[in-house]
């Protein structure tokens, strides 16, 4: 089986790409070692901080922050690094090549059941020589370079897309080496299978009821199929289950929140997980554009996401 690194030097052409995608992904190996340890290593629980959104962090969310963050900031191809959990941008090298924004554990809840969570990644190229500043960040996702995650789960995987297709590694723990395991993955056009958190349908637009209401229904409704329901509380779970078998992904704005935008990041979750959908053949939309043609207004703005199979995505887009 080919290695990351190998698979790197056959398919990506800029050697400073492959730089800080092996510092990103060494870094996650590290990540990983320590989830596996749990309880074991002290390292659970709260930290007693809150990040710039107002979310209390959990002392790994701090610790995988400081690991990526301290690995990024030292690679000569890195010019800024943006975290969810960081107030601002950090410059780095003035003549890096690359931003990268990320997630550093997304799904965090799921640290203390021993549930999976992932590390999401997005990389865009800057010219030049300045240090970066936060507007160099805020370019539409059809500008970036590279995005994928590493999902720490049963294996430890990593899966990204520079542009042409996306391709799955799994850590080979005994050669401590992700070995590419799944080829060009492909989401399928049609599916019976949803995710969406169900708690909030009351706070819902009418029209995401309605299409929800008709999921449900299932044989005995308009769609005229059962469907089948599954959440993660892990965006990286949930789109890493799509990737592998097919399904929607709906993260809707609510009533609850009165700027309309949902829950999710566009620069540290929405964006890489929208490339990764549409290089799988797959769609990711808010209820009003694609994804990947937001002009972000701030680097911690949130937007509705609505991903996964392309006609179900059109099918939900339609009510
Ligand atoms: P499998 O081992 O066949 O996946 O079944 C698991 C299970 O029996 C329970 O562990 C789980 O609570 C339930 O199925 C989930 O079923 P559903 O498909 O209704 O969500
Ligand atoms: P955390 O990393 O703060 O736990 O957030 C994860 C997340 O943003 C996303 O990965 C999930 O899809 C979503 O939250 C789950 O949110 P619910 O709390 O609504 O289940």
């Amino acid at each position: 089986m080919q290695s990351l690194s190998q698979f790197l030097a056959a398919h990506v052409a800029s050697s400073s790409l492959q730089e800080v995608l092996l510092v990103t992904t060494e870094t996650c190996k590290e990540i990983s070692a320590a989830l596996k340890k749990g309880s074991l290593a002290g390292i659970l629980g709260m930290a007693g901080n809150e990040n710039v959104q107002g979310e209390e962090q959990k002392k790994l969310d701090v610790i995988s922050n400081n690991m990526l963050k301290n690995a990024l900031l030292a690679c000569p191809s890195v010019r800024a690094i943006a975290s969810e959990e960081e107030d601002d941008i950090v410059p780095a090298h003035t003549t890096g090549e690359y931003l990268i924004s990320f997630d550093p554990l997304d799904g965090s809840s799921n640290i203390d059941i021993n549930s999976m969570v992932g590390t999401i990644f997005s990389l865009y190229r800057t010219t030049g020589d300045h240090p970066a500043t936060e507007v160099e960040f805020l370019r539409p996702g059809k500008e970036q370079v590279a995005a994928g995650y590493v999902l720490y789960g049963p294996s430890t995987m990593l899966v990204f897309t520079t542009g042409n297709g996306v391709n799955m590694f799994t850590l080979d723990i005994d050669q401590g080496e992700f070995l590419l395991t799944h080829e060009n993955v492909k989401v399928a056009a049609e599916t019976q299978e949803f995710a969406i958190n169900m708690s909030n349908q009351r706070f819902w637009s009418d029209a995401m009821q309605a299409y929800v209401s008709d999921l449900v229904l299932g044989k005995d409704g308009p769609r005229g199929k059962n469907y089948n329901m599954r959440w993660v509380a892990a965006m990286v779970g949930d789109v890493h289950r799509i990737l592998c078998r097919g399904g929607i992904f709906i993260y809707p704005w609510d009533k609850k929140d009165p700027t309309k935008a949902g829950k999710l990041r566009l620069m540290y979750e929405a964006n890489p997980m929208a490339m990764l959908i549409e290089n799988a053949g797959g769609k990711a939309f808010t209820h009003t554009q694609r994804i990947l043609d937001i002009q972000p207004e701030g680097i911690h703005q949130r937007v509705p996401v609505i991903l996964g199979a392309a006609n179900e995505v059109d099918k939900c887009l339609s009510y």
